[in-house]
């Protein structure tokens, strides 16, 4: 009797970049609204913060960047505390950016999500991010009982070392009772895609604005985002004026090509070798 070929088990979503372009619109204006309210001059535009992002959380990285500013406190301890009160206004800007509105899902992540949930599709969250930012960003878009959706969020504040560390991961596979090998991961960045191969999670980028040109390692399929078939690799068909999105098949299709077959097929075909001027590099 023949076996029938493993299916994918579950979808874990990235939240900043991946659900929505949180970074730009949320966390880096909501910083710069926390710096203003103390009373600092400091500002990260467009600019800035890309090359930021490779510093993982934001408190690690308002650390990082006070640690090369003239006018930061000298010592350690208040430089922390100072990063404390700023990190906490930023969190309370952001949930209230989210709640006006500013901050829409990508597109192609509703259609994605609803159709795991007609299909019967495990999700859950994997994110450096914390629980009361997700919180805030999926009540407003799916609701007040968008827990439901998940069976499991993973959140920074659940892990002792942040991504590119396969931590998140290891413990949302864990708790499903999953071997890596039977999820797939969605990230938009390079830390991302690290920290899920690290973990031996399969996983595919859609690219957020930070990382349009980043080098992307590891990852079984790189594109623009899960709203556009155009511009991906491995290539999806697309057809002539079709608006169509990235979907479910699509996805496992991917999934199949795990793991090294995969990653080799992306590499030779040069995904993510386009440009090494990726701004979050
Ligand atoms: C990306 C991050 C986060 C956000 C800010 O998380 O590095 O730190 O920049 O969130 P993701 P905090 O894994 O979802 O891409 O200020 O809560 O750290
Ligand atoms: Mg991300």
């Amino acid at each position: 009797m023949m076996s029938s070929p493993p299916r994918l088990a579950a979808l874990l979503w990235d939240v900043d970049g991946t659900l929505a372009e949180t970074e730009r619109d949320g966390h880096r204006v909501a910083f710069n609204r926390a710096f203003e309210a103390c009373g600092l001059p400091w500002r990260w535009d467009d600019r800035d913060y890309g090359p930021l992002l490779h510093v993982s959380g934001g408190l690690e990285r308002l650390m990082h960047d006070m640690a090369s500013r003239a006018d930061a406190p000298a010592s350690v301890e208040e430089r922390a505390a100072l990063a404390r009160a700023i990190h906490a206004r930023k969190n309370t800007y952001y949930a209230e950016l989210v709640r006006d509105g500013a901050i829409p899902l990508r597109h192609g992540v509703m259609a994605l999500m609803r159709e795991c949930r007609e299909r019967d599709l495990i999700m859950g969250i994997t994110t450096t991010t914390s629980r009361a930012n997700v919180d805030a960003l999926l009540t407003v878009h799916l609701g007040a009982r968008w827990r439901a959706w998940f069976a499991v969020v993973v959140c920074g504040e659940d892990v002792q070392r942040k991504k590119p560390d396969p931590e998140v991961y290891l413990r949302a596979v864990a708790a499903l009772g999953l071997s890596p090998q039977q999820a797939l991961a969605i990230e938009d960045s390079p830390d991302g895609a690290a920290a899920a191969s690290a973990a031996g999670v399969p996983v595919i980028v859609a690219r957020s604005a930070y990382f349009a040109g980043a080098q992307i390692d590891g990852a079984l399929a790189v594109g623009p985002g899960l709203h556009e078939r155009r511009g991906w690799q491995p290539t999806l068909r697309v057809q002539h004026d079709s608006p169509e999105m990235v979907g479910l098949e699509d996805l496992e299709a991917w999934w199949r090509l795990k793991p090294s077959a995969a990653r080799s097929r992306v590499e030779a075909s040069g995904a993510g070798k386009d440009s090494a001027r990726g701004q979050g590099d």
